[in-house]
């Protein structure tokens, strides 16, 4: 999977530092937020963090707006690597 994250943004680093945590093998790109950008491309809100999973789909929302309700990057990765 591939993490789009910006250095400026606390969401995508509680997101990576979840990822490194758990041992998440995935490749990080640095989106420069203040610069045209590709991001887009990948999530239409242009937003950080931005988690593609290896079947393609996308997850947008970090979960500190969602978490209690059960969605959310930080849910998935507790889901999916919880240990
Ligand atoms: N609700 C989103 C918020 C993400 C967010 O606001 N990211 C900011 C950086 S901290 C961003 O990408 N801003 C770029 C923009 O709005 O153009 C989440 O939890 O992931």
């Amino acid at each position: 999977m591939k993490l789009y994250a910006s250095a400026a943004s606390s969401f995508a680093r509680e997101i990576r530092v979840m990822m490194l945590e758990k041992g998440v093998e995935h490749e990080l790109e640095l989106v420069n937020l203040w610069e045209p950008n590709q991001l887009h491309h990948v999530n239409p809100l242009g937003k950080v963090p931005a988690l593609k999973l290896d079947d393609g789909r996308v997850l947008v929302s970090s979960g500190f707006g969602g978490r209690q309700h059960g969605c959310g990057q930080c849910n998935t990765l507790q889901n999916a690597f919880s240990r």
